[in-house]
């Protein structure tokens, strides 16, 4: 189950991913180092995200399957879904810049949820513990 409280422990190749996505240095150091917490709440298939970082706090709910829309916390759009294969979420979103696609996955493995991330080739993960 995805349902607790998460907080970030460790990146990887994060700042190459960021990169791809385009965000300036400064940001990529800011971000590298976010503090991020998610709230995560699972109700069937609708899914309750607070998200809480140095940069902002927001709620999200989204339901398995059905598009919704997402801003980066330096405002780029993405409009896209998770969808639940075996004990993962897959999520496909495309940025409305630009058109361009990133898929990310979470999956709790042991006592850590670890969410992964592609970006035009590039891969990177963020790995949570629980708060
Ligand atoms: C959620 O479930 O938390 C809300 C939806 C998340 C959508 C995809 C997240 C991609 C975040 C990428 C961060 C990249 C920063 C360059």
């Amino acid at each position: 189950t995805f349902d607790g409280n998460w907080k970030i422990d460790r990146n990887d190749n994060y700042e190459k991913f960021m990169e791809q996505m385009g965000i300036n240095l400064v940001k990529r150091k800011l971000a590298a180092h976010d503090n991020l917490k998610v709230h995560i709440q699972q109700a069937g298939d609708t899914f309750n995200v607070k998200e809480s970082s140095k940069f902002r706090n927001l709620e999200i709910d989204f339901t398995l399957g059905v598009t919704f829309e997402y801003s980066l916390a330096d405002g780029t759009e993405l409009l896209g879904s998770w969808t639940m294969e075996g004990d993962m979420l897959k999520g496909i979103f495309n940025r409305k810049d630009n058109g361009k696609t990133l898929t990310t996955t979470r999956i709790v493995q042991g006592d850590e949820l670890i969410q992964s991330y592609n970006y035009e080739g590039v891969d990177a993960k963020r790995i949570f513990k629980r708060a």
